[in-house]
């Protein structure tokens, strides 16, 4: 049986305490040791990681404890853990995955080829510029962490492109949707988040399953996800609440109507056992409820909106941690200053 089968996952963003929950920081962990589990379950020959496994470039100690616990769990199974560099993990120097090979654990994927069963694996961190030009990669394999021209009018890299650095497979990561795209024979592929990240992604998070012999690709939906209910528009947000079981998990509202205000349905998920009701309140768009004095914007999704926006700017990394200095609720306003200097001439 020739065969080299890989399972290509990415966006995993560990540490993202999203919510400001504690359990959904521990979601995110608990979703890459599931997939480090379907991997030994599957027996495949490596993971390969789009980039994003975490969150930010400064992954707490119970993260790292998880995500070295998943690594170790591959390299005693024997299974390769092949990763490059996501946006929103990205340090200045040395970074994670440099960490996790210098102790064997993990192949930082770059332009010179990793050799998996004879066939070569190139790697791209994430570029912050606006036009990507794919490297040449010959009958190999490119993994890299950019948002195509397909799934946003203006993402920096280009599917036609991609059909032509020679590349047979092109595993993705930083968009959060399930996508394929075949074409002469060369699989193009995002295998998205593997925890809702954003309230819209909807779909069932899930890994690609791929033998990079033949490209016939597959999927596997993970199964331990948090359980996210969705009560659309058009629905009765009250009644919804009130009937349905929404016992510990995330409660999405899409609110078109004033029947309720944002904190009547928040108290009301809460009573339920909700672990959290977030609204997407669609109301702003309407003219006649414009002044409505209820619509408010809570602090916690002002920053994350805010996190979003920048990461994907074209920021140097040296430009995000000033960002990060500034934002930074632990570091008092006054020394701001102080940390901004020291990050510029290099003691920080
Ligand atoms: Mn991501």
């Amino acid at each position: 049986m020739n065969m080299t089968r890989i399972l290509h996952t990415g966006d995993t963003h560990i540490g993202f305490r999203q919510y400001g929950l504690e359990e959904r920081r521990e979601d995110f962990a608990k979703a890459f040791l599931e997939v480090v589990q379907l991997a030994i379950d599957e027996r495949v020959d490596a993971v390969i990681h789009a980039g994003d496994l975490f969150e930010d470039r400064l992954p707490g100690a119970e993260d790292l404890q998880a995500t070295l616990q998943g690594l170790f769990q591959l390299k005693n199974a024997q299974i390769k853990f092949l990763g490059i560099v996501g946006n929103h993990e990205q340090r200045r120097g040395v970074q994670w995955l440099d960490l996790f090979a210098s102790l064997d654990l993990a192949v930082h994927l770059t332009l010179q080829p990793y050799d998996l069963r004879g066939i070569p694996i190139y790697g791209l961190d994430f570029s912050g510029r606006r036009e990507i030009e794919p490297p040449r990669c010959e009958g190999g394999v490119l993994v890299c962490h950019q948002l195509l021209d397909e799934v946003e009018p203006d993402g920096e890299l280009s599917l036609k492109k991609l059909y032509t650095c020679g590349a047979k497979t092109i595993l993705l990561g930083d968009f959060h949707e399930r996508k394929v795209w075949y074409e002469k024979g060369i699989l193009v592929t995002y295998c998205g988040s593997t925890e809702r990240w954003a309230l819209d992604e909807q779909r069932k998070r899930s890994v690609n399953l791929i033998d990079l012999k033949n490209n016939r690709i597959d999927h596997r939906d993970l199964q331990k996800t948090r359980e996210f209910f969705y009560i659309n528009a058009d629905e009765d947000p009250v009644q919804r609440l009130k009937t349905a079981d929404v016992t510990d998990k995330v409660v999405v509202v899409y609110l078109k109507s004033a029947r309720a205000t944002v904190s009547e349905l928040e108290e009301l998920g809460r009573q339920r056992g909700a672990l959290a009701v977030r609204v997407r309140d669609l109301r702003e768009t309407d003219s006649e409820i414009e002044h409505q004095p209820d619509v408010q914007m809570d602090y916690g999704d002002l920053e994350q909106a805010i996190s979003e926006a920048l990461a994907r700017r074209t920021l140097s990394p040296l430009a995000r941690e000033m960002d990060q200095i500034i934002r930074d609720f632990r570091i008092p306003d006054s020394n701001i200053d102080s940390e901004v200097t020291s990050l510029l001439e290099g003691r920080r």
